[in-house]
């Protein structure tokens, strides 16, 4: 196994890889802003660094500085956990080149997915399902950009290869507006990624997110672990999970999943990974791929049993997959609520100190955060201070122990979205299972 892991984030991921170290036997060193110096998991690790200044650009996201983190303590590998470094090519490069371990895939594979045109190529000829669409970039014959555009269908969308998760896309309804509009995503690309390069798909009208999870070796063994469905949304900002999916079949698991799976070894996939689809109408429809672990990933655990940090962590060292499909058994139904410290009415981040807090428990009840009473909640990152996930036998056993939680739980000095969380999981179209992505911003009278 690893010797010494470097843990290249903070809060609740942090927390979450220190824990994971911890049960494998693994040193850690926690690298830190200045402003997080008594982040909790910065406390339980062997060792601890301060990186630099709360912006992170100076910290979490200096790759010089957190190199050398590595270095000074003699570690074996780096997780990046997920945002900041997690999926740049160019970190995972000269984290190798230093001669550490990077936690995840290889520097090609995250920069080929990190393009989503050639993600898209790979996954089409690796059989994974796509959206109908311009099949690579839109060049700049205006004729011919037309012809794509009446052989796809009206609406289409227009999507810049470098951006994702909601970044740099632009809907088309009607052929008059389609090459103006291709223009201003090329030029709003270019300035926002650096690459103008945009490629057009089907605009799906009101479809559901459902991802699908994958853990693969490198060394040719390749599962999935199943779906989760996270169609609660706004602004592309997921609020709550949840697997499996309502209304997905076993069969139709197996289907995607091992097209997935099989994917993983056509592109030399190595580690946990996450393939996103939209769902309409009984179909799967590709759009990226995620090559870190997400936020989410508690609700698989809950489902499956298996710890997907271990997991990496044990990929990361060399070792085969110990886990074969057959081991794989979906149990139950888990829902998470991400808690973030904001307004509950209008968003708008509400960083500050905790002054009275208290987490909920009991059975199929998993509380993932790194805050205590008198903590303060910096302004400098994310307003994500913890996810509240339930299990239970079914759905709505899961929903009904969420509810009890959110009641339990005593979060006072700071706004949150408890509030907001509560009023889902109340909802009856909710309940009902099997809301789309656009269901929440209509609830919520955006959009
Ligand atoms: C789409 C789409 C409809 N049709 N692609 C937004 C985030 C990025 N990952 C892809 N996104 C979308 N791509 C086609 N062809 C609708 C969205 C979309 C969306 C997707 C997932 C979760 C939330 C969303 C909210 C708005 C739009």
């Amino acid at each position: 196994m690893l010797d010494k892991v470097v843990i290249a984030n903070r809060g609740e991921i942090a927390l979450r890889i220190l824990r994971a170290c911890k049960e494998l036997g693994i040193k850690t060193v926690a690298v830190h802003s200045t402003v997080d110096k008594n982040l909790k998991h910065v406390l339980l690790a062997d060792e601890s660094i301060c990186i630099g200044a709360p912006s992170a650009a100076e910290s979490y996201l200096n790759i010089p500085r957190i190199i050398s983190a590595a270095e000074v303590t003699d570690a074996a590998a780096i997780h990046p956990g997920y945002g900041f470094l997690s999926e740049n090519a160019d970190f995972a490069e000269q984290v190798e080149n230093s001669g550490f371990i990077f936690v995840g895939p290889t520097p090609e594979v995250i920069r080929m997915m990190g393009d989503k045109v050639s993600a898209i190529e790979a996954m089409k000829k690796a059989g994974v399902p796509c959206v109908p669409g311009s099949g690579g970039p839109l060049g700049d014959d205006d004729e011919k950009n037309l012809k794509v555009a009446k052989r796809i269908g009206y609406p289409v969308i227009i999507k810049a290869a470098g951006g994702g998760g909601g970044r740099g896309m632009r809907v088309v309804r009607e052929e008059k507006d389609l090459l103006r509009s291709i223009q201003a995503t090329q030029s709003e690309a270019n300035a926002a990624f650096g690459n103008p390069i945009v490629y057009m798909e089907k605009f799906l009208e009101n479809p559901r997110h459902i991802e699908i999870q994958v853990l693969a070796d490198g060394q040719g063994n390749a599962i999935h672990l199943g779906e989760r469905d996270c169609s609660m949304q706004r602004r592309h900002q997921k609020v709550v999970e949840e697997a499996p999916a309502p209304g997905i079949t076993p069969e139709m698991r197996k289907s995607i999943g091992e097209r997935c799976a099989r994917a993983c070894i056509e592109i030399g996939y190595r580690g946990a990974g996450t393939f996103e689809f939209l769902y309409e109408n009984g179909e799967f429809y590709f759009i990226e791929m995620n090559t870190r672990i997400q936020v989410e990933h508690p609700v698989t655990e809950l489902v499956t049993g298996i710890d997907l940090v271990k997991e990496q962590l044990r990929i990361a060292a060399g070792r085969p997959l110990s886990i074969s499909q057959e081991d794989v058994v979906i149990r139950g139904h888990a829902v998470e609520c991400r808690i973030n410290a904001e307004d509950p009415k209008n968003f708008i981040p509400s960083p500050g100190t905790v002054t009275r807090f208290h987490p909920p428990g009991g059975l199929g009840i998993r509380w993932d955060s790194h805050i205590y009473t008198d903590y303060r909640v910096p302004p400098n990152y994310d307003s994500m201070i913890g996810k509240l996930i339930t299990h239970g036998d079914n759905r709505d056993v899961a929903i009904a122990r969420m509810r009890n939680a959110l009641g339990e739980l005593i979060l006072e000095g700071i706004k949150s979205n408890v509030p907001l969380q509560k009023e889902i999981m109340a909802d009856e179209n909710f309940q009902h299972g099997g809301t789309n992505i656009h269901y929440l911003e209509k609830k919520l009278g955006i959009s």
